[in-house]
């Protein structure tokens, strides 16, 4: 017994909410917060928080970490170093992706990973990768997974050894509604990438750039209606991963308005990336190649619209880290590329063969505050929604994302003054390079508190590996369908 009824007093700091902005003091006791208030009694630690902001942990709902390929390889980002960029960025929670190899059933794809996830120094979830959906998957291994606490799946409508057709698209949703699980979805139309990859090749076309140029706006906009569609027909919730442009956040929107089920995620890159960052000399615009592609630059203005309107209502990084000086300029096969290992007379890869995706799980939420707050385009309590509290209400993660007594002490310790720039050198990532390097923001996590412990400090990650627990899942609302089908006929339950 320590006599103290707090074993952690954060003290005078601004608590901000996905509700409100006050002062007030943080009681916290066994990792969870258990009293709001001012002049809270003296506890066995003590954090003085003043000129802080304090907001729940972030939550990143959509990373790519220690991936297990097809052939046995695995992903550079290790759950150690993954999770200790996160921590050092301000994110104590993260869900990451369950592989499944087409012809292989969910068991064996992912041989091993859920032990190795075990290593992380912050708390995480899975999504589980769906590319074959075969009787055995759909009836015995998803429910089976569900009743494990993995209560989401992940569907791509590209990526040769991904991609789902509509018709397997149509039996995964069936199957999630059965299963009370959710479904998010990678959405760009494959054949149409494929038929513009073949003819930039057959007209020279190599460089970075012209990966956008394989996949325009109106590629993920069909996808997007597409899914959307066909999640209707069902009668599923699902969330539209990653969106980079307005197009195919109209589809999400027009779709709320019918009071379909659908949610929309975009990720910092489509806030402040474009089209020039896939240009530059020595290959550099390889280390903006991530899918669906960066598009022009006023495109970024247009995507912070659909946050301001509610439409995309969580931005993650879509973590899916590969360094330049290997990964990125090798030619070989990526389970995130479409049509083959194509080689340049440079002897890098032509852009179709560059792997899909930017590192950005520590970045994340210093770019949005920073692009957010500290620029005034949204308040705090969005910053704490779009980081946070949507995250755990949409994918079902019980006392995160908030700062309710009872909920877990996750917190972050933000100085709003901070002015620092971005360089590849200060991260905790395993990847050789950041898309934000140079990249000037205001505003950084300088504490970031997990359950009750202090996990890093000034940049120290102090968490140690193997501390993060698995965050089960289990049945909610939110996951529900509507009960809306057409003519009353429920196909996925016939
Ligand atoms: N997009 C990426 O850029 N990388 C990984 C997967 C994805 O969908
Ligand atoms: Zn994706
Ligand atoms: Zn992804």
């Amino acid at each position: 017994m320590s006599g103290f009824d707090f074993d952690l007093v954060v003290r005078g700091g601004t608590l901000a909410t996905a509700a409100e902005v006050l002062e007030a003091d943080i009681g916290i006791k066994d990792g969870v917060i258990t009293a709001l208030g001012r002049n809270l009694p003296r506890g066995a630690e003590e954090i003085s928080a003043k000129g802080y902001i304090v907001t729940p942990g972030g939550i990143d709902p959509h990373t790519h970490i220690e991936e297990i390929g097809q052939d046995g390889s695995v992903a550079e980002e290790s759950f150690s170093s993954g999770s200790a960029a996160a921590l050092a960025g301000g994110t104590t929670s993260f869900i990451c992706f369950l592989p499944q190899w087409k012809g292989h059933t969910l068991a064996a794809s992912a041989p091993g990973y859920e032990a190795r996830a075990k290593a992380s120094r912050a708390d995480y979830s899975f999504h589980q990768i769906i590319t074959d959906p075969t009787p055995e998957v759909l009836e015995k291994e998803v429910p089976a997974l569900v009743a494990r606490g993995i209560r989401s799946l992940k569907v791509f409508l590209t990526y040769d050894p991904l991609r789902l057709d509509d018709a397997q698209l149509l039996q995964v949703l069936a199957t999630a509604k059965k299963n009370g699980a959710f479904v998010t979805i990678h959405c760009e139309n494959y054949d149409a990438i494929g038929w513009r990859i073949d003819a930039l090749l057959k007209a020279g076309l190599t460089d970075p750039l012209m990966h956008a140029w394989s996949r325009p706006p109106v590629v993920e906009r069909e996808a997007t209606h597409r899914a959307i569609a066909l999640a209707e027909l069902v009668d599923q919730p699902v969330q539209i991963f990653h969106v980079s442009c307005e197009e195919a956040a109209a589809e999400i929107a027009r779709a709320r308005r019918r009071g379909v089920k659908v949610w929309g995620e975009t990720c910092p890159q489509y806030l402040t990336h474009s089209h020039d960052d896939l240009q530059g000399p020595d290959f550099a615009g390889a280390k903006a190649v991530c899918s669906p592609a960066l598009r022009e630059k006023g495109e970024n203005e247009r995507v912070w619209a659909r946050i301001l309107d509610g439409t995309l209502d969580i931005v993650s990084s879509d973590h899916c880290g590969f360094s330049f000086a290997t990964a990125k300029q090798a030619v070989g096969a990526s389970p995130y590329g479409v049509g083959g290992a194509v080689s340049r007379p440079d002897g890098r890869p032509a852009f179709n063969a560059i792997p899909n995706g930017v590192p950005g799980i520590e970045t994340r939420l210093p770019v949005l505050f920073s692009e957010g707050v500290s620029k005034g385009r949204i308040d705090l309590p969005t910053f704490v929604k779009l980081s946070s509290a949507n995250a755990a209400k949409l994918f079902n993660l019980p006392g995160k994302g908030s700062l309710m007594p009872g909920a877990d002490a996750d917190l972050v310790l933000w100085n709003p003054d901070a002015e620092r720039v971005i360089e590849n050198v200060a991260l905790h990532h395993a990847i050789d390079y950041t898309p934000w390097e140079g990249f000037a923001v205001k505003g950084w996590p300088e504490v970031t508190i997990r359950r009750g412990q202090v996990a890093m400090r000034h940049g120290e990650v102090i968490a140690e590996e193997g501390t993060g627990r698995f965050l089960a899942r289990g049945p909610y609302a939110l996951a529900k369908p509507r009960g809306v089908v057409p003519d009353g006929f429920d196909a996925a339950l016939a």
